[in-house]
């Protein structure tokens, strides 16, 4: 390996979400929980960005770009740029999109607010699937559109998408657009290619939007390999692609990301209406993130790889009665505990105080997650081995209190 990834960083007093933000985030209105920890002596397992160090190319032409010492409006006008997104797109999932079709925001979260508001009308309603990442509802929310869920069914530890559910979801004229997490958050779903075929037939025929949320496309099992959705319907320009750098390599920060807009009338008024202007060092370090990062990329992939081996081995051995099957994309295990605790309302309090683990529970996200924990695998061996443990046996005497008492 030429990359550590067993490096321990100390990310505390960095306007860290993760380490700086979590009581403000998880805890709001109650700030001045106590916990038997120290707050740099929790595990923190919690928000989707991970504990190592982005790559040294990426930082190196962040260097460079700082060499060049001023800081003016910028925008993405090297034609490199989309060189470099297009070439990783052809080698990683042997597709690419025409060069107009693209643009960039600060954030996928943003370009789903503005995405909502430009396609739908008013009355208009949203479609998810669920258990879904809480900000698709919010970007729903946000633009006082109505949500409806269809809800993945789960068969053995392994989630399906309902169709008929879905169509008949998908069949109310009021419903204009669908958010399609490809791969999925929480559940680490990679979607197949006869599984989307499905979703887009359903969406096209009833006239419904979709917006492909793929930023965890690059975070698979070593030799898996991802579709875009739009991949498999060139002559629709009704499905909006929206990629990013920032889960990939460690990047969410840098706040830029990828959004293709096929059909040209949408793609003018976000142009007409969209904050253009953008960091010159995120330029720069995305650019070299696809230029540069492939290494990297494949090494952390194995080191994935070897955390959810050991957290697949660790439950079994340790926490026999939780249910998980090492999910085929995201550096997220998404864990069944129902067997141990239910029925409590506040469970990530819960492990923060008890456990002293930072960690999202089903709650956390949009419907049909009860009795599941989700655990950011994404840190060095030692600090996931720590957080294991204390979650067995926190879990392991929540349990036999249960049936002691
Ligand atoms: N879309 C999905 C499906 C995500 O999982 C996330 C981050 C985002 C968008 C955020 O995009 P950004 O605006 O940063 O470009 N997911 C997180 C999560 O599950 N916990 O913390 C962040």
């Amino acid at each position: 390996m030429k990359y550590n990834f067993d490096e321990i960083i100390d990310r505390k007093n960095t306007n860290s979400m993760n380490t700086d933000g979590f009581r403000e985030y998880m805890f709001k209105g109650r700030e001045n929980l106590s916990f038997p920890y120290k707050d740099d002596e929790l595990i923190r397992m919690w928000i989707a960005d991970m504990d190592f160090a982005t790559p040294p190319e990426i930082i190196e032409a962040i260097q460079k770009r700082l060499d060049r010492r001023i800081f003016g409006y910028s925008q993405v006008f090297d034609p490199n740029y989309y060189a470099a997104l297009s070439n990783w797109t052809e080698r990683m999932y042997d597709w690419t999109f025409p060069k107009e079709q693209l643009v960039t925001s600060p954030g996928i979260i943003p370009a789903l607010y503005e995405l909502c508001e430009y396609i739908c009308k008013p009355d208009e309603k949203v479609l998810i699937l669920t258990p879904s990442y809480a900000f698709f509802q919010s970007a729903a929310g946000f633009n006082n559109l109505e949500l409806v869920c269809s809800k993945l069914k789960i068969e053995n530890g392994h989630y399906t998408i309902d169709y008929d559910d879905l169509e008949a979801k998908a069949k109310d004229p009021k419903v204009t657009l669908c958010i399609f997490c490809n791969p999925h958050n929480p559940t680490g779903r990679l979607w197949k290619e006869e599984e989307l075929r499905k979703v887009g037939e359903i969406c096209l025929r009833n006239k419904v939007w979709i917006i492909s949320d793929e930023i965890h496309c690059d975070l698979l099992r070593s030799g898996l390999s991802h579709t875009p959705f739009a991949k498999l319907f060139p002559q629709s320009d009704r499905i909006v692609t929206c990629m990013a750098p920032s889960k990939t390599f460690n990047m969410a920060g840098l706040m830029f990301s990828n959004v293709i807009i096929p059909n040209q009338e949408l793609r003018e008024l976000w142009l007409r209406r969209h904050y253009s202007f953008k960091n010159p060092l995120s330029i720069a370090a995305t650019q070299a993130a696809y230029e540069h990062g492939q290494q990297w990329h494949q090494e952390l992939l194995k080191y994935l790889d070897g955390n959810f081996k050991f957290t697949a081995e660790f439950l079994r051995k340790h926490l026999p009665e939780a249910e998980f099957t090492i999910p085929e994309a995201t550096y997220l295990a998404w864990i069944n505990i129902s067997k141990y605790i239910s029925g409590e309302e506040d469970v990530k309090g819960l492990f923060a105080s008890q456990a002293g683990v930072l960690l999202e529970d089903g709650s956390m996200f949009v419907d049909n997650g009860q009795g599941y924990i989700r655990l950011n695998l994404a840190c060095p061996r030692a600090i996931l081995k720590e957080g294991l443990e204390r979650i067995a046996a926190f879990l392991n005497s929540y349990y036999a209190n249960l049936r002691f008492n």
